[in-house]
């Protein structure tokens, strides 16, 4: 298998490069062990190279005008439109999401590259009045310089597009770290941006795990801004590393997001909800609802249908159109995931469905667990607090609006968040209490649109959102200017004669 594996490299001021040191690693498919590709096993060499790359760069790429910057990524946008089919399919494999949950992946990322291209039209500032005579001020935004970007596997290609569309827009140079689990889609991402016009060192792509890549671009003196999609531990230690540099760090972490269902709501509506956010994606989305608050009226119910529609989620590879729920990433996932079974266990919450590895047919080559459903949770329990990244959902009894918004809110972490109720005066006091960067209603927890921001309060974040016009805040610092054109000293703030 190894030896035909395809080998890969590093895109570093348009030349594709091996690792300095020669060292590779392996992609592997989670679905069913396929070799997927080898790729540069890089080191803080490979980065400093492409930072030096992307820094050089960046004073021409700061000069081309906005909306030229936007048509390189219309052209883009197009491309991956053009490729739609076979990111997809590789997405099924690399990463191991569901073909329809794929297609939603790359289309998040034509859409992000469409809305951003439209940007380079825009990127508006700031016109005021001055308080003084014969004197113009506005505002702009101005470009940083080099990106330091690193995402995660779980949205391979939409999450890239979110942090490097929005950033080449706004005029700045980017070096991309893709996740270790995913480095092919990273790959075809940067070789699309290549064919789109991206102009060398404007876009580099440097392979390697977190330890050497991530770190020497979190510590490199050129790379002022950090965009980061990761785990909560990640976050707090990139924010540490970039400390000495005061860099303009972008932080999206974990979540525990919960949907809540009253006694009045649409059963059939919230089971459907519940079941595309818990089980979507296997649960491995920062969005997904693994805390679903009942009321208690409805709570057997809406128990025993919501186990029925999980028994009947078939599990397999992603390719194949008649899956639902495809593998989790890989090894150590599947027993984080597992070890959280046995917790809840022990903690004394009732597993109604699921709970173990998913073997036969086929299964056992890849990493699958079974959805996974616990009932009787008590809100402050660790399954109830703490991020599992997979199948399995907690089920809390609650016995009203006031008491399902606490739980909802009684959590580290404020991603998403979601209400299932008829009720419209409840419904504006969730979208108003619910303390989450994201809140729905009668609608699950996933399921963000671009063109709007995205991003959590409290342990979800550092107050950045990504995506619609908040990403540009990111990528951009405000720049003031004055225009006197008096023809004299004129002093602000300091009284003078008229
Ligand atoms: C993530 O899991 O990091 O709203 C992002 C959603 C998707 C994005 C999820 N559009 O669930």
């Amino acid at each position: 298998m190894i030896t035909d594996a395809q080998t890969f490299k590093n895109f570093i001021a348009g030349e594709w490069v091996n690792a300095a040191s020669g060292e590779t690693f392996e992609s592997v498919s989670p679905a069913d062990g396929e070799t997927i590709g080898i790729f540069p096993k890089s080191s803080a060499e490979d980065v400093d190279r492409a930072v030096a790359a992307a820094k050089t760069a960046f004073e021409d790429w700061r000069l081309v005008p906005a909306p030229k910057r936007g048509e390189i990524l219309f052209r883009f946008a197009r491309l991956v439109e053009e490729h739609k089919d076979d990111l997809t399919d590789l997405m099924t494999h690399e990463m191991g999401k569901v073909k329809a949950e794929a297609g939603g992946d790359v289309q998040e990322a034509i859409d992000m590259s469409y809305y951003m291209a439209g940007e380079g039209r825009r990127l508006w500032g700031q016109t005021t009045p001055s308080e003084l005579k014969d004197k113009f001020n506005m505002s702009m935004r101005m470009p940083i310089g080099v990106v330091g970007v690193i995402t995660p596997w779980n949205f391979p290609i939409a999450i890239p597009s979110w942090k490097i569309a929005p950033a080449l827009v706004c005029g700045n140079t980017v070096v991309f770290k893709p996740a270790t689990d995913t480095p092919l889609l990273g790959e075809r991402f940067v070789e699309l941006l290549a064919e789109a016009g991206v102009p060398a060192g404007v876009v580099n792509i440097v392979h390697g795990g977190g330890g050497a890549v991530g770190d020497r671009l979190v510590r490199h003196p050129d790379v002022p801004v950090i965009t980061l999609t990761g785990s909560r531990e990640t976050g707090v230690e990139v924010m540490r590393n970039a400390a000495d540099h005061l860099k303009h760090i972008h932080l999206e972490l974990g979540g525990k997001n919960a949907i809540i269902v009253l006694d009045d709501a649409d059963l059939d509506l919230a089971v459907d909800g519940i079941v595309w956010s818990a089980f979507g994606t296997t649960g491995q989305r920062c969005t997904a609802a693994s805390r679903v608050i009942v009321q208690e009226g409805v709570y057997d119910v809406l128990a025993s249908k919501l186990v029925a529609a999980a028994e009947k989620l078939r599990l397999g590879v992603g390719w194949e159109d008649d899956t639902d729920v495809g593998p989790v990433i890989n090894r150590t996932a599947l027993e984080k995931i597992d070890s959280y079974t046995k917790i809840g266990v022990d903690e004394g919450a009732k597993l109604l469905t699921g709970g173990e590895v998913a073997t036969g047919n086929g299964l056992d080559k890849g990493h699958y667990y079974r959805p996974t459903i616990f009932g009787d949770v008590d809100a402050q329990m660790r399954i109830a607090q703490e991020e599992i990244f997979g199948p399995t959902t907690a089920l809390i009894k609650v016995r009203d609006f006031d008491e399902a918004v606490r739980v909802s809110n009684g959590i580290r972490y404020g991603l998403s968040s979601s209400i299932f109720t008829r009720d419209v005066h409840k419904a504006f006091r969730a979208m108003r209490d619910l303390r989450a960067g994201i809140t729905y209603v009668n609608a699950g927890t996933i399921g963000a649109e671009v063109h709007l921001p995205f991003g959590g309060t409290k342990d979800t974040g550092n107050g950045h959102r990504e995506a619609g016009q908040a990403a540009l805040d990111v990528f951009t610092e405000w720049k003031s200017i004055y225009v006197d054109y008096s023809g004299k000293l004129q002093k602000a703030q300091i009284d003078t004669a008229e």
